[in-house]
């Protein structure tokens, strides 16, 4: 018997740029009696079914994009006598889905670390349930990723893991409830531990891959100060602490290492925060912007973000830190405009952001926006092919609309069409030029620039999505690019003797 670990993808570039996490660490959490389990990204290449065979264990992790490509591989896999395992934020969110569409014999919810081993126990002796509670474990519970599972020279960054969960509850957003507002912080020797290990594979970039990585802000702060609430405002001290103590760790080690993570805006605030993260060489965040108004905020209800010059403002604070931002914005809010576009180009401009994605609202299961937005259109949802848009995963790539909730003064085409507008306008080459003069060499200002067009190559969703010419030259084009890029980001790996 072999456990086989699949994330599911519809598009493959041969290259990925930073490791799937949850198949390493589903991997490490898989028994050493079971063997050396098959992991498989289909965003390198597809699964070839021949390699499953009958009495095999298979896990498939989903989030809401790939789930229809996950239930499409249970199926086959299920009809060639493999014991079909869902898992992942969409599992959790639809565990019926699964079994009435993906052919599941049993899904997980929640946390995978401490159940996985009972599920392929159940499943070898033929006592399978139809689901289990994963449930949300503790941070001393995560289990650490199996690295030496990594295809050789497929990846650019390697991803580790030092929070799970986020304080904040932003409208169009699931973690929060998913994940829990508490934040788990991981012990930092377990954090530097995966770090190192990732080095002597020759990975010199790692994604922090955090729902967010300042889960305490100087306000959470001030505010439990000012209700007087002792108890609170110790625990938050120490989670502040924690991750002081895990910056200074990264300090320490070799200055070729480059970290990346996703914070809140807030942290811009916090100039002890921001300079130890440039120490630390955490030299890039994602910042969730999404509105560059103080409507758009409202409608994501993300007050706590700042608008206009304040916001630009705001934004250079951690480029003046050293850190770069890749700012994260929302088209297809309620009080988004046509003007909204080229001003949202306009702020990503002189905010001197590094990267920006420009993604138009999706209303994702499991938030607040999806809630409201199904309960508003019930019945009488629009239908493509016969699915309810509510249902927006399960319609096929080439037909899914990319707007779903109706807009009050914009039709879906014309908010595509603009979005489209602005990701040209930000990655057009003399533009992505100008930008990559923050880097020191000509090699990383290539460097940066590859990245760029990758980076909107693989993630501007936003053609026309029935123009399959457009996306498979979209998708050829990443690919050629991909592998030199590759190239740009790995070093000569440590040898195993070599410590931090
Ligand atoms: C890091 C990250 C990214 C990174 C890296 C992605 C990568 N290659 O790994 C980047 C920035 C590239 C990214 C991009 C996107 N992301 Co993202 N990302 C995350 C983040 C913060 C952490 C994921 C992670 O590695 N966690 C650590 C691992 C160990 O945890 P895990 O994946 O949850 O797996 C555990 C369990 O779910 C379970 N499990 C998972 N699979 C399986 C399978 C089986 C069989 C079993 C038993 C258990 C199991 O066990 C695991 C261990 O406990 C999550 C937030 C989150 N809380 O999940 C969002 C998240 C997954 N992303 C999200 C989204 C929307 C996106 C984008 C679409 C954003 C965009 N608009 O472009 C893109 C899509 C990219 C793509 N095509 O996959 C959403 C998904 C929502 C949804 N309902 O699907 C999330 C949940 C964030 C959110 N705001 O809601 N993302
Ligand atoms: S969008 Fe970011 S800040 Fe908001 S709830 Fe999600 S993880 Fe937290």
């Amino acid at each position: 018997m072999t456990v086989h670990l699949v994330n599911p993808s519809h598009l493959a570039f041969g290259v990925g740029v930073i490791t799937p996490r949850w198949l390493f660490v589903l991997g490490a959490a898989t028994p050493a009696e079971y063997g050396r389990p098959r992991i498989v990204d289909e965003t390198l290449e597809q699964l070839d079914l021949e390699t499953v065979q009958a009495g095999d264990v298979v896990g498939i992790g989903i989030h809401t994009g790939n789930a229809l490509r996950g239930y499409e591989l249970g199926v086959a896999l299920r009809a060639r006598g493999a014991t079909v395992v869902y898992g992942g934020i969409h599992a959790t969110l639809y565990p019926d889905e699964a079994h009435e569409l993906g052919g599941a014999h049993a899904v997980v919810r929640g946390d995978g670390d401490v159940v996985w081993p009972v599920v392929i126990e159940h499943a070898v002796r033929g006592t399978l349930q139809r689901l289990y509670e994963g449930g949300r474990v503790d941070a001393d519970q995560f289990v650490p990723a199996r690295w030496d599972l990594l295809p050789p020279g497929r990846y650019m960054w390697g991803s580790v893991q030092t929070v799970r969960g986020c304080p904040k509850h932003c409208s169009f957003c699931s973690v929060w409830r998913t994940d829990g507002q508490k934040p788990r912080q991981r012990a930092v020797d377990k954090v530097v531990a995966e770090i190192i290990e990732l080095r002597r594979q020759g990975f010199r970039f790692v994604a922090l891959a955090d729902d967010n990585f300042y889960p305490v802000a100087l306000a959470d702060l001030a505010m439990a100060e000012r209700q007087g609430n002792a108890a609170r405002l110790e625990q938050l001290r120490s989670l502040r602490a924690e991750r002081f103590e895990l910056m200074a760790r990264l300090a320490e080690l070799p200055r070729d290492m480059v970290f990346f993570t996703q914070i809140t805006m807030e942290a811009a605030e916090d100039e002890a925060f921001l300079d130890a993260m440039r120490r630390a060489n955490i030299k890039g965040a994602l910042v969730g912007v999404e509105a560059v108004t103080p409507e758009g905020l409202k409608d994501v209800y993300k007050g706590f973000n700042y608008a206009g010059e304040a916001l630009v403002q705001r934004l250079r604070t951690f480029r003046q830190h050293g850190v770069y931002v890749l700012g994260s914005f929302i088209f297809g809010l309620p009080s988004d405009r046509a003007s909204t576009f080229a001003a949202t180009a306009d702020v990503a401009e002189r905010a001197e952001l590094a990267f920006a994605q420009f993604v138009m609202l999706t209303p994702y299961p499991g938030t607040v926006d999806f809630e409201a937005w199904e309960k508003k259109v019930g019945a009488g949802a629009d239908r493509v092919g016969g699915i309810p848009v509510t249902r927006h995963w399960l319609i096929p790539q080439a037909q899914r609309p990319k707007v779903y909730a109706p807009h009050p003064v914009m039709t879906p085409d014309e908010i595509r069409a603009r979005t489209q507008g602005v990701w040209d306008r930000f990655y057009s080459l003399p533009r992505i030029w100008a930008r990559s003069r923050c880097t020191p060499t000509l090699r990383s200002r290539l460097a940066f620039v590859l990245l760029s067009k990758l980076y909107r190559q693989m993630y501007a969703n936003t053609g026309i999505a029935t123009d399959s010419a457009r996306v498979s030259r979209a998708n050829r084009w990443a690919r050629i690019i991909a592998r030199p890029c590759r190239r740009l980001f790995v070093a000569r790996p440590w040898p195993a003797s070599e410590s931090a």
